[in-house]
């Protein structure tokens, strides 16, 4: 890599910040989110001046305002292929494998997301990125002509693919490079008000399903939402209907607790858009088409496996008792039931670590090293943290929960019936199209919580060995 390459990190804020400002203007309601959502965390910060404090140490407060994620949806394994290769480029690696066809929605998916703790820190943008499942469609004919369809269309830029390949036999792009690569790519998420099919064929492949029409009918896998962090989503979701914007009827996820754990998120209802659809001898027909919307998000701590099992028992517990409608009836239950539920899930930071709920990060205190240099060694991390002498802090869970995505990808199918496919799942298939297999997401977070023990360890030895 030459000294004149641009560091991934850069070219991905150019991205998302290019991505933000063309969404914004597509679908001027995001606009108003990213306002209210200004609002609520301002708010939020001048009733809790203690968390503005933490955010201005972590060096949070400029990044607040920053998009967290946003989401496409494929058409083909090749289409899948080129993204890898683009995204790399962003600094952006595939992580977590999630089959969405359990919940009736014919893709699976992975987060193309920044995987160090100071690429993260940087710039955390990801985009969660469907495959379309052209195997569960059951119609054979249908299936042949949406393939056909799929087949004819290039998705990207002949030259944002020049790029990836400069930056795959060079290691980097050049300044002008990457910003001309970033208005490039630009290109592949933009909308296209002009369909790539006839209205009949766009009514058949939404008779199929409604996402199999809006994967198939354009020209390219337009942006469908972008999601910035808020700080206090209960509040956001409270005012959504004042500002005239629609949420759905739930916040997908965990309750509101006292230690955030994982993710909670919750949406705007997709807005429906006129659409200009081919028809014979060179005449157009106007229709209309719904698929894009705005979502905001809440991270919390990384549940271990442990965790993870509790968490999803506690959940499943409550989905299986009430199920909202997409009209939101039965939402106040649902609500309460989670709440209820979740009473299960202990609530404080030394009650998950003890209990190996959730990961943390560990380091030395100040009384930790002073004791290490007058030879107090103390064995087990257990023993250190009790005696004050490590510190830990909540790893952050970076990814996504496939029950918390199916219900914002349900929300937006206007019907309450739920088309089952079986259960499927098929990763191989995915990590063949993709062409590298996908990074384990508790791998990663089992490894930044053992390679923070192994650094304090050693500064606690060093401290030692430095003593007289
Ligand atoms: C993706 C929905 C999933 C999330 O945040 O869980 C998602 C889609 O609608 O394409 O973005
Ligand atoms: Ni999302």
């Amino acid at each position: 890599m030459s000294s004149m390459t641009v560091h991934a990190d850069e070219i991905r804020s150019l991205f998302s910040n290019a991505m933000s400002e063309m969404y914004r203007s597509e679908v001027p309601q995001y606009g108003t989110l990213i306002g209210l959502v200004t609002d609520i965390n301002t708010a939020t910060m001048a009733s809790d001046p203690e968390l503005e404090q933490a955010l201005r140490r972590s060096h949070e407060l400029d990044r607040l305002g920053v998009e967290r994620h946003g989401a496409i949806r494929l058409g083909t394994p090749e289409e899948l292929f080129n993204i890898r290769r683009i995204f790399a480029v962003l600094g952006m690696h595939p992580v977590g494998y999630y089959d969405l066809s359990v919940a009736g929605v014919p893709v699976h998916s992975t987060a193309f997301r920044p995987v160090e703790d100071d690429a993260l820190r940087n710039n955390p943008f990801r985009v969660f990125t469907s495959l379309l499942r052209l195997e569960l469609i059951e119609d054979e004919a249908l299936r042949k002509m949406a393939a056909r369809i799929l087949a004819q269309r290039q998705i990207f830029t002949p030259r944002a693919l020049e790029l990836v390949e400069v930056f795959e036999a060079e290691g980097g792009l050049e300044q002008a490079e990457a910003e001309e690569f970033v208005r490039e790519v630009l290109e592949t998420f933009r909308w296209h008000r002009d369909a790539a099919v006839t209205l009949a064929t766009y009514n058949k492949l939404h008779g199929a399903h409604r996402l199999i029409a809006d994967i198939v009918s354009f020209r390219g896998p337009h942006i469908n939402h972008l999601t910035p962090r808020t700080l206090d989503i209960d509040a956001v979701q409270a005012v959504m209907p004042k500002r005239g914007i629609t949420p759905k009827a739930v916040i997908e996820g965990p309750p509101r607790r006292v230690c955030p754990i994982l993710l909670r998120q919750t949406s705007f209802k997709a807005i429906e858009e006129r659409i200009v659809f081919k028809a014979a001898e060179g005449a157009l027909v106007e229709g209309r088409h719904t698929a894009r919307f705005g979502e905001i998000e809440q991270r919390g701590v990384a549940l271990t496996p442990k965790g993870r099992k509790l968490y999803d028992r506690l959940l499943a517990s409550v989905r299986r008792q009430v199920q909202v409608g997409v009209a939101g009836s039965h939402a106040g239950t649902y609500e309460s039931q989670l709440t209820g539920r979740f009473k299960e899930f202990p609530d404080s930071w030394s009650a998950l670590r003890e209990q190996g709920l959730a990961y943390f990060r560990y380091a030395p205190t100040r009384e930790g090293l002073a004791a290490a240099a007058s030879k107090q060694i103390l064995r087990s991390v257990d023993e250190l943290v009790a005696s004050g002498h490590l510190h830990f802090d909540p790893i952050i869970y970076e990814d996504f929960l496939p029950v918390s995505a199916a219900g914002i990808f349900q929300s937006n199918l206007d019907t309450d019936e739920q088309q089952n496919y079986s259960e499927c799942s098929n990763r191989d298939a995915f990590e063949q199209g993709l062409g590298v297999k996908v990074a384990n997401e508790l791998d990663l977070y089992a490894k930044a919580q053992q390679d923070s023990i192994d650094g304090a360890l050693a500064q606690l030895s060093k401290a030692a060995r430095k003593a007289p």
